[in-house]
């Protein structure tokens, strides 16, 4: 609990002098993607204090769930507060910071579907490393398609491939198997839950990408705006999603 404790108040320390200096820029009024950053900023560091702090109250087996939640809208906080300069300082898309981003927060959101069905019964972590892969596809295609080394069109496609393979895996594959047959009621539902926003939520992603580069030229507005929304839902609404597993199931024990 200590542990737990000291992490948490460890994490806000970094983050607020984090907050302070990152909050230059000129932030125009009539710049609507700016604001999203802005927004979609501080959210992040709300809600990682918001799941840290919960994982003091939940049962033991949920706690290591909500601090990987909390994890990933921690590492999102502190990329959107470099993507926002990017942004209000260059008008630029920061393809780079995103695809970092997205590379250390898409494996801990993988971690995540592994560590609901562990928190209750027996699973491979076959399960982890074949969400990792699909992960790895899924960004490789899309960084590369984004950043111009590869024609935009095939870039997609690639990307493609590999989302299709994670929902494959969490669907007809070993990890749909163990929730379908082995999970508890709150597990099934949170399960299916972030099955769902890894379908709709994440389809966001691939439309951003369509309107932004192969629907007629780059529109950094829309891409930008597209890809910010996406992660509201697919980041903090992925992690509420098991803070109410957890919190449900907590509860029903106690
Ligand atoms: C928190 C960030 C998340 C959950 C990011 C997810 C990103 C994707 C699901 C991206 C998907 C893409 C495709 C399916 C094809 C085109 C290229 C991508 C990378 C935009």
């Amino acid at each position: 609990m200590t542990i737990i404790k000291s992490a948490a108040l460890a994490a806000l320390t970094i983050l607020i002098p984090s907050i302070a200096f990152a909050a230059g820029g000129n932030l125009e009024p009539n710049d609507p993607v700016g604001i999203t950053f802005w927004l979609i900023s501080i959210a992040m560091v709300a809600a990682t204090v918001f799941f840290l702090m919960e994982s003091l109250r939940v049962s033991g087996k949920w706690r290591t769930s909500l601090i990987v939640g909390g994890l990933v809208t921690l590492v999102a906080a502190v990329h959107y507060f470099y993507m926002r300069d990017v942004w209000v300082s260059t008008g630029q898309s920061p393809t780079v910071f995103r695809y970092v981003d997205w590379l250390i927060t898409v494996p801990l959101q993988m971690i995540e579907f592994y560590l609901i069905l562990a928190a209750c019964t027996a699973v491979a972590m076959g399960v982890f490393w074949r969400l990792l892969v699909g992960t790895v596809i899924m960004l490789l295609g899309g960084y590369l398609g984004e950043a111009g080394f590869i024609n935009a069109t095939v870039g997609f496609v690639i990307g493609m491939a590999g989302w299709a393979y994670i929902l494959y895996e969490i669907f007809a594959g070993e990890a749909g198997k163990v929730a379908a047959d082995e999970a508890p009621e709150s597990v099934k539902s949170a399960f299916s839950l972030m099955r769902w926003i890894v379908t709709i939520g994440w389809a966001i992603y691939p439309l951003g990408y369509f309107f932004g580069y192969l629907a007629g030229g780059v529109d950094d507005n829309s891409l930008n705006l597209i890809y910010n929304v996406a992660d509201v839902v697919n980041k903090i609404g992925f992690c509420l999603a098991i803070w109410a597993a957890a919190t449900s199931e907590s509860e029903a024990k106690a």
